[in-house]
């Protein structure tokens, strides 16, 4: 039994990656620098993982922004228009990929950046590759080979070189210029393959990881075909392929997979609990491959229960080779669980980091392993490991509140829908709130500054007192309020100075939460979150925005939107508990969140959006499962707002999302209106709307512009994006808005951009005039 894991974490403990990427970008530190940094931190993670046990160390998993934009650049698929940027350098250049990453602005040279997707159901993205119909690939980057190179001159252990899948590269990227059947460009591809595995067997490697988490997936049959067809080209002679699947089940695909010429697959035994039988697995699947069980959650950070993957794993050892992983790469969770100081030592017995979870893998193959010898002591071990978890948490008063338990099993008190249908509330919020046509609005939170940001940590670390910290923060609600007042918007926002994170911030003043000081989780380029923890069960003792929304009220004649985060993506952006159901723990924020509507409403705010950016991200990855899903995601939303007034408006907010599926769902939401991110997609959702809008279409503001582009809108392309819009939307029902929240944006460009983006909207209406 050996033991292994599809990737580590990259951007590293003290987050040494994003600090040096985000200096480079500024031009603070040369690429060397750059380049040293990068390798400081692989040598470091491959010695720790080497240190903990793991039998094959991962290479390959480590990128400068996003692994799948490395595949691009390994493929030489660059995007045309960059090539413009890079008339006199090779396309063999870091600058090249963090221009496609976050596009080019120089000398009135404005390319737009590739698009960025949520890698399957996680909060990571990646940058979307780009295909044309005659789309040519060859072998461009070297990178993979320079670090197979460098962990073997700097360790003498095993290596397992990692490349993404030519099937999943192609499914999750998007057709330019016209569609056409991304398949077409499968051979071509295949032959790059070959390449690299070519390369690949020159050097001194006995297995080759290839990730096909699209395997996943409920595939048409033709990219079911496509697969079989590809890995008999792929199969090679001097090494053996391990093909990984993760992020759900593949008991759907078992037949297909089972005719694959590999040697070995990787299964997620842990991300559908429906779906973990690994007997089955290992009765269908032909007996020379290994079976690289997946127990390890990469996606969460408690405990596994090793003795019970003991005793699943010990009848089949000595029938096949079974090797010991992590379920996905270890990407998605924190690094060592050993530097939190802050916890209580009760509840750090709980957890498990990446290099922990290294040490499980280490500690369950050493008990396989051991089978022969008398192993009682290291079987007790094992169940030790967990029985604390499972006694401790039993009796925990942090888990348990009757009172919290009892308010969910009464909820039919608690009505879903609002009390009239939106075409009257429409006409009674109009009258209220005396908007012009095209109101012009933001998502909510407007430039970070590093002063702000210098400042809420001061108060965290004890060195200004509460009073000293809230008069800076009026100051800045004072100033935000002023500047949106200068441009002219007609609802304005209060600018979430005090909060770090959407979610983390609702997590730290809710009951039922736990946080870490270090667990950074990459969520794109150099940009991490930290997510809190849910151990318990949730409630909220007091309002938590009420203050800061209220002062920004007091301020200014035009209504404040209020803005609070949703519970379905509080629920997704956090690492939750798996002793009670994901649904139960989305109805107790619900109830939480509900009470911060009620109370704000109470005190004179009139509008509120409730965002739910991970509304899409925690669709379920099988279609099959998804309508379930969305049953209670739908619900959970709803009752945080159903009892407002009928003039109190309700917005929300999605990004990231690929909507047309289940855009039917959304608008069950009944929010009064919902600003969503369409600036970097395209038609199919402005189409969806128009033959739509006859039925339910409540009011809408597709973004307008790009925030995550440093590229400027400039007053004529935004009146041209708000025509286009027009062929699709009702006069009245379309609201103007940026994409997305503003806080990773500078004031100079936010200020520059939202002056544009008022005028817009103010060219439109009085065309209207004349
Ligand atoms: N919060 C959480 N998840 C998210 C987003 C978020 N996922 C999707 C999307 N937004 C990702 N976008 C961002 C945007 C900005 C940042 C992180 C993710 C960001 N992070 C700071 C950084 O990396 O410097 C750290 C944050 C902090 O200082 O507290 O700015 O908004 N949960
Ligand atoms: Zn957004």
């Amino acid at each position: 039994v050996l033991g292994h894991t599809l990737g580590f974490p990259r951007i590293g403990l003290y987050r040494e990656l994003k600090y040096a990427l985000e200096q480079y970008w500024r031009n603070t530190i040369n690429q060397d620098k750059l380049l040293n940094i990068g390798k400081m931190i692989r040598i470091r993670h491959w010695g720790q993982q080497i240190k903990a046990g793991i039998d094959l160390i991962p290479v390959g998993d480590f990128a400068w922004y996003d692994h799948v934009l490395t595949t691009s650049m390994m493929l030489n698929n660059i995007p045309k228009r960059y090539y413009s940027s890079i008339s006199n350098q090779t396309t063999n250049n870091l600058d090249i990929l963090f221009n496609i990453a976050r596009g080019y602005s120089k000398n009135n040279v404005n390319i737009i950046p590739s698009e960025m997707k949520k890698w399957f159901n996680t909060n990571y993205h990646y940058i979307v590759p780009e295909f044309i119909q005659d789309q040519e690939f060859k072998l461009n980057w070297t990178q993979l080979f320079d670090e197979i190179d460098e962990a073997s001159s700097y360790y003498n252990h095993p290596i397992k070189p990692i490349i993404l899948g030519p099937l999943t590269y192609l499914w999750i990227g998007k057709t330019k210029e016209k569609e056409f059947d991304k398949l077409s460009l499968l051979s071509p591809l295949l032959l790059v393959y070959q390449e690299i595995l070519d390369i690949l067997s020159k050097k001194n490697i006995n297995w080759v990881q290839i990730d096909e988490p699209a395997l996943v997936l409920e595939l048409p049959n033709e990219w079911k075909q496509a697969y079989l067809y590809a890995y008999q080209k792929l199969h090679h002679n001097n090494f053996k392929i391990l093909l990984t699947t993760y992020f759900d089940s593949i008991y759907h695909q078992l037949d297909l997979i089972e005719k694959f010429s590999i040697d070995g697959l990787h299964v997620d035994l842990v991300s559908n609990q429906k779906n973990n039988n690994i007997l089955l697995l290992h009765e269908q699947l032909p007996k020379n491959w290994v079976l690289s069980a997946g127990i390890i959650n990469g996606k969460n950070i408690w405990k596994t229960n090793l003795y019970y993957w003991f005793k699943q794993l010990y009848p089949i050892i000595t029938q096949r080779k079974i090797w010991i992983g992590s379920s996905c790469s270890l990407l998605h969770s924190p690094i060592d669980l050993n530097l939190e100081t802050n916890l209580n030592n009760n509840i750090k017995t709980w957890f498990s980091f990446a290099l922990q979870k290294c040490s499980e893998i280490k500690m369950l193959c050493d008990t396989l392993n051991n089978r022969n010898h008398n192993n009682s002591l290291k079987i007790n071990i094992l169940k030790q490991h967990y029985d604390s978890v499972h006694n401790t948490r039993l009796h925990s008063d942090f888990i348990h509140n009757s009172k919290v338990q009892e308010r969910c099993k009464n909820i039919s008190d608690v009505p879903v829908s609002r009390q009239t249908a939106h075409h009257i509330r429409f006409k009674l919020q109009r009258k209220r709130f005396n908007l012009p046509l095209y109101p012009t609005t933001t998502i909510g939170s407007f430039p970070q500054t590093q002063d702000l940001r210098n400042l809420r940590l001061k108060f965290k670390n004890n060195q200004i007192n509460k009073n000293h910290y809230h008069a800076n923060l009026e100051q800045y609600i004072k100033q935000i309020i002023t500047e949106q007042e200068k441009l002219d918007l007609d609802i304005l926002v209060h600018g979430e100075p005090e909060r770090n994170d959407m979610v983390e911030y609702f997590g730290e003043h809710l009951n039922g939460f736990s946080f870490t000081q270090h667990g950074w989780i990459q969520s794109y380029g150099s940009r991490c979150v930290k997510p809190p923890i849910i151990i318990g069960d949730i409630s909220r003792t007091k309002p938590i925005t009420q203050k800061w929304i209220n002062y920004a009220q007091s301020l200014t004649k035009k209504p404040i939107k209020g803005i609070l985060t949703g519970p379905v993506t509080i629920l997704t952006w956090s690492f939750v508990r798996e002793d009670i159901k994901r649904h139960t723990v989305a109805l107790q924020l619900a109830l939480s969140i509900r009470d911060e509507v009620m109370d704000l409403e109470k005190s004179g705010i009139s509008i509120i959006q409730i965002d739910e950016p991970a509304f899409r991200e925690g669709l379920p990855l099988k279609k099959s499962e998804q309508k379930k899903y969305l049953t209670w995601a739908i619900h959970a939303f709803k009752i945080t707002v159903s009892s407002v007034q009928n003039d109190t408006q309700i917005h929300t907010h999605m990004c990231y999302s690929e909507f047309d599926e289940i855009m039917h769902y959304l608008l069950k939401l009944d929010a009064d209106v919902i600003s969503i991110e369409a600036s970097r997609s395209d038609l199919k959702l402005l189409q969806f709307i128009q033959k739509n809008t006859e039925k339910y279409l409540n009011e809408i503001g597709p973004g307008i512009y790009d925030i995550h582009s440093t590229n400027k809108p400039s007053i004529s392309s935004l009146v041209k994006k708000l025509n286009t819009f027009l062929k699709y939307i009702p006069k009245d029902k379309l609201w103007v808005n940026p994409d997305c929240g503003l806080k990773t944006r500078s004031w100079s460009e936010t200020k520059h951009s939202l002056h544009n983006m008022v005028a817009a909207a103010k060219i439109l209406r009085s065309s209207l005039n004349h």
